[in-house]
Parts: structure tokens; sequence; C-alpha cells
């Protein structure tokens, strides 16, 4: 017998009780087989409550994503998500994605993992990927002869998205210039969008796309802990993460349309709509020192206009933005 059946069983009848003699009757199977299986569903992360006389009930499966689930949620897509990668463990998305990339894969291919023991950030950053808590996901983009210099472009349209959905959980999500989704003042999600040229013009972009969905306070590292936030922790449930990889998509299709038809014009005010950054006093730190001053507008190009307490405009390409100055 498959544990499968006995799960099944156990959804037909949700929330009750079934004691181990009619298990072991209606699979056909002993009571001790039942116990087993009972056993080896534990060791997967089945949660079952037992007692005496009344058998068993099941309390929670663990979350694991599955490709028949993805594909199903997908399905609306015209061309993201269609073709689906998934893996228990990896060291990271943006790897795979780029393997997959130069094997010809098409645009829109998914790549994710459950984990990742070598996640990165920009400038080679570490990204904390603990498995079945998040979404660790690379999105492979094959833009139409676009120069490179749109680079920066796709990462806001990225942030654009996630924001959209993460707020179509009723969670108050914002976007910090370039690509942070924050919630009260955390880091909910981090992009990071590499592309690959030749001859100026991008042959490829992967969008890596982390979120934290179901980390609690104790998942976080220490050292992590005042400036991260996940989606259970500010909004104190369980997030189905098919759901939201689901709705992310939906929405990176969109915009990626949007885009693909009108420029970045309109995605530009999406952002700019969704921006924390934006009105506020800013610092930001560059590789060439600190400036600060009010963050005044984006560019076309997804620069970051500021003006400085002297009155000087700065334009500013890459930096890490901290809220305040
Ligand atoms: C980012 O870099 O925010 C981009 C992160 C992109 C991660 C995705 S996951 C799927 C794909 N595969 C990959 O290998 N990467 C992509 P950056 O702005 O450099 O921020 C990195 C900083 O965020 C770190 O130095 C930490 O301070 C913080 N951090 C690390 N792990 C985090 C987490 N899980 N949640 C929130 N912040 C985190």
């Amino acid at each position: 017998m498959e544990t499968n059946d006995l799960i099944d069983m156990l959804l037909e009848h949700p929330g009750q009780y079934i004691s181990g003699e009619e298990m072991s009757r209606r699979l056909s199977i002993s009571r001790t087989a039942v116990w087993k299986q009972i056993a080896k569903l534990r060791e997967q992360g089945y949660k079952f409550e037992s007692a005496p006389r009344r058998g068993y009930r099941l309390v929670s499966q663990p979350d694991r994503l599955s490709q028949p689930a993805l594909l199903q949620g997908l399905s609306g897509n015209q061309s993201l998500g269609k073709r689906i990668k998934l893996l228990t463990s990896v060291s990271s998305t943006q790897e795979e994605a780029r393997r997959l990339a130069e094997e010809d894969a098409p645009h829109g291919t998914l790549v994710l993992a459950e984990e990742q023991t070598a996640g990165r950030g920009r400038q080679g950053r570490h990204w904390y990927s603990p498995p079945g808590k998040g979404i660790w996901m690379s999105l492979l983009l094959r833009p139409d002869r676009q120069p490179v210099s749109i680079a920066p472009q796709l990462t806001l349209l990225t942030a654009v998205a996630v924001c959209r959905a993460v707020r179509k959980f009723g969670i108050d999500a914002g976007i910090k210039w370039p690509n942070d989704v924050l919630v009260d003042g955390r880091k909910l999600c981090g992009i990071l969008v590499e592309s690959i040229a030749e001859d100026e013009l991008i042959r490829y972009a992967i969008a890596g796309i982390g979120i934290d969905v179901n980390l609690q306070r104790e998942d976080i590292p220490q050292e992590l802990l005042p400036k991260v936030t996940s989606l259970q922790i500010a909004s104190g449930r369980r997030i189905e993460r098919t759901e939201l990889i689901v709705a992310v998509l939906a929405e990176l299709e969109q915009l990626y349309q949007l885009y693909t038809e009108k420029g970045f014009m309109p995605i530009g005010h999406l952002w700019e709509a969704l921006s924390v950054t934006l009105g506020r006093r800013i610092t930001v730190l560059t590789p060439d020192g600190e400036i600060v001053g009010q963050a005044t507008a984006l560019a076309e190009n997804g620069a970051l206009i500021l003006r400085e307490d002297s009155g000087n405009t700065r334009t500013i390409f890459s930096g890490e933005v901290q809220l305040g100055g």
C-alpha cells in the first residue's frame, strides 16, 4: 500500500478521527502496517493527533511545493511559468536558471527551490533561504533586442509585481529603491536581476526573487532579526506559497506585457505609487561614500533622483538606501 492511500482516506474525512481498525479494514492491511504508515508520514512532516479508541486525525500536512499544483495555478498565464523546474535543494536558483538559459530554455522558464544553500543577493551578499519557508525562485526573461541598460527597469518591474501580489493578501507592502519589498520598515523580499549581454543587447535576464513567506521569528538568524520580516509575521497567518507564486507570476505577466507594449513609463508610475522611498529624507551608501538628501523622483532609466541639502541634484544608479538621514 502507498502512504498516499492512507492520506487520501484521511483527507476524505477532514478533522475527523478514524480508528486504526477501520483504516486497516478499509485499506485491507494489518493494524501494524497502519502504524508503520502513520510513523512514515510523521517523518515526512504530516501531523496527527491520536486518541485512545477514537484513532487518528490528520492535523496538518507538510507545506511542499508541487509541480502539478503550480502548473495548474499558472495555466492562465500566456508565457511566464509555463515551464517549471522545481528542486528540493540547490545552491542558487540563479545558477540553475542560467544553466537552463544556456541550453536554450524558453522565455518564462521558472526555477524554484524549497531551499538554497548558497542563495545570493547583490554584490555577492548571502541570501538566507531555509527549506519550505519561503519562495526562492528565478525567472528567465528573453527581452526582444533590448539594450543592457534596461536591466534596472526589470528590477523595478519585478518589485512592483511582488508588491502588488503581496498586497492582494491584505499586507501593506511598499518598495524601497531599488529592489527591496518592505512591510513595517522591514525587508520581506529581495530581487536580483542578472543579465547576460552580447553586443550591448540583452541575450537573457534572470529575475531572482526571494520572499520570506512562512518564517517565524525563531527561523530568522539573529543578525537579520532587526531588519527582516515575513508574511506570516506581518499578517499573523500562514500564507499558501503556491497561491503567492501564482499571484506574483500573474502580475509579472501583466506588467511585462505592458512594458513591452508601452515602455517603462507606466511601470515607473506604478513603482512611484508603491514607493516608500520617494518624498523621504534618505541616506544612500554608494561606493564613493554617503549621500544624504530628499528622494524626489525616479528617472526613466530606473535611477533615483536626490536633492541634497545644498540644493544640488544627484542621480543615483546604485547604492544602499537607508530611510532617514
Ligand atoms: C537582494 O540582495 O535583496 C537580492 C536577493 C535575491 C534572492 C533571490 S532568491 C532566488 C534567487 N536565487 C538567488 O541566489 N538569489 C535570488 P541585497 O539587496 O544585496 O540584500 C542582501 C541582504 O539582505 C543581506 O546582506 C542580508 O542583510 C539581507 N538578507 C539576507 N537574507 C535575507 C532574507 N531571507 N530576507 C530578508 N533579508 C535578507
